[in-house]
């Protein structure tokens, strides 16, 4: 009886310890894992290869399971077997607890001090972006105090309150004066805080300020571009189906969507030259493909064999006639689209030859700005960490958020003591592949004057036609009438 019993415990902790085994390795497994991914050339087998320093780390911890796995068993079999208690679970737990509570707010402690400039955001330098500052700092004294009140007594009652022997837990039904001080309490806080919150976000985003100088920020795969109005102050029309290569941002400019037209009817002169002759193509491709289908071709070209069987399957199955005419639809829309738009004088009144598009945005310190955005693909989100900003772009839908810079670029720099410091606009949304890599510079300057020297050296879209050269000798310079359109290609 005895024998079955103590053969019954060690079975168990043979379980324990395998599972522990199989604990400890997943860790390795995921080391092994992530080695795996770089490609390493191929090592001859030779044990000076294997890395001995790890596997006899890897030997050391499983012994050192299987000592502490022993040495419980050891404690739990001389349980059993004189009926004494040797180890007091209900007293060591406790202190467990206490030295888990002490070790957790030392590491958060420690992560805070060496780790935490990091990941914490800097100062503000916006105006609104006090207000913001203040509200995380309520919402965080508010949450803290609770927490560290909760937690502190979560330990003090699991110490104070440990199951001994004989005693018996008190049986406490209701009280309903406790359960109208947790109610109304936690609710008179939320909502001073949810107030608080709405009333400051209502502020920044009900209303653009009348005042406030307007740049537009244009997101795509992968950066942003800004446009500022030229000489004239006002912003030229855009619209999606303009976008072309040398038109990044779609704007009404005629030139541009003249060269776009004539592209678009040439592709679709093309398109309606391969469909009139789709079924010369076919019998073409099936030529190819028996004239190639012989022999060891098929294994040796593998490549070749699929391209060519595809085409002709393709082809048979009237799927490429298909393909053909879908993108011819879908360019006849464009063509339409576009010309239903060039009748309309509102759209091309020629206000955006002037303006500027470039590739770091440059503001005036003190001064109101409103950016309007627009996106050319799928969502992003416009972030500026510094000015506590953030704002949806989402494609087709027009958003916008205003901030007022308080400091400049310099004296950011002093107060964080880092020479090469700058502002950044980032994408906060996960849009794709090169995500990580979008962002545009932002330059806070002290005086108008510096932004205007700025925004001198900036082209416009279109470049005004030059005024003729003063001419000394008194005769005229026979190419001073071209006008060369001056763009700015997309990078
Ligand atoms: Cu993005």
């Amino acid at each position: 009886m005895k024998n079955n019993h103590l053969s019954g415990i060690a079975a168990t902790s043979i379980k324990k310890v395998f599972s522990a085994m199989v604990l400890l390795a997943l860790p390795f497994f995921a080391i092994a894992q992530s080695a795996s991914d770089v490609i390493q050339p191929p090592k001859e087998f030779s044990l000076a290869n294997w890395d001995w320093e790890f596997i006899s780390y890897c030997v050391l911890c499983v012994l050192l399971i299987l000592i502490v796995a022993r040495a419980f068993d050891i404690g739990s079999l001389t349980e059993k077997i004189t009926g004494k208690k040797v180890v007091n679970w209900n007293s060591t737990n406790r202190w467990v607890a206490i030295i888990f509570l002490v070790a957790s707010v030392a590491g958060i402690w420690y992560e805070m001090i060496y780790h935490g400039k990091y990941v914490m955001i800097g100062d503000s330098y916006s105006e609104h972006g006090e207000t913001i500052d203040s509200m995380f700092n309520w919402t965080f004294g508010f949450t803290f105090v609770v927490f560290a009140i909760t937690e502190g007594l979560l330990f003090y009652f699991m110490f104070k309150y440990r199951y001994r022997d004989g005693q018996k837990a008190l049986y406490y039904f209701h009280n309903n004066k406790l359960e109208l001080a947790w109610t109304i309490v936690p609710a008179i806080v939320l909502t001073f805080l949810v107030l608080r919150g709405f009333n400051t976000w209502s502020k920044i985003t009900s209303e653009k300020p009348k005042d406030a100088q307007e740049i537009e920020v244009f997101a795509y795969q992968f950066g942003w571009k800004a446009r500022y109005a030229g000489a004239d102050n006002q912003f030229g029309q855009s619209h999606f189906t303009f976008i072309s290569g040398k038109n990044p941002l779609g704007l009404a400019v005629q030139e541009h969507v003249d060269s776009l037209i004539s592209d678009l009817k040439k592709d679709t002169a093309l398109l309606n030259m391969q469909i009139a002759s789709a079924d010369d193509s076919a019998k073409a491709w099936k030529a190819d493909f028996v004239k190639f289908n012989t022999g060891s071709n098929a294994t040796a070209y593998p490549a070749v064999f699929k391209d060519l069987k595809t085409k002709m399957e393709d082809a048979e199955s009237g799927s490429y006639v298909r393909q053909l005419k879908k993108d011819l639809r879908r360019k006849n829309t464009t063509i339409t689209r576009i010309n239903t738009l060039r009748k309309n004088d509102k759209v091309f009144n020629n206000t955006g030859n002037d303006d500027k598009i470039t590739t770091e945005i440059v503001l005036v310190k003190g001064k109101s700005y409103t950016f309007n955005f627009r996106a050319r693909d799928v969502i992003h989100s416009a972030w500026f960490p510094d000015f506590r900003g953030q704002m949806n772009v989402v494609p087709g839908m027009a958003t916008w958020f205003s901030f007022v810079p308080n400091k400049t670029t310099e004296e950011a720099r002093a107060e964080k003591n880092n020479k090469d410091f700058e502002f950044y606009l980032y994408c906060n949304k996960i849009c794709g592949g090169a995500h990580y890599n979008m962002k545009i510079k932002i330059t806070v300057v002290g005086s108008e004057a510096e932004y205007n020297t700025w925004l001198a050296t900036q082209i416009p879209f279109v470049a005004p036609p030059a005024a003729p050269a003063p001419n000394e000798e008194g005769t005229d310079k026979k190419d001073s009438g071209i006008v060369k359109p001056n763009t700015v290609t997309i990078r």
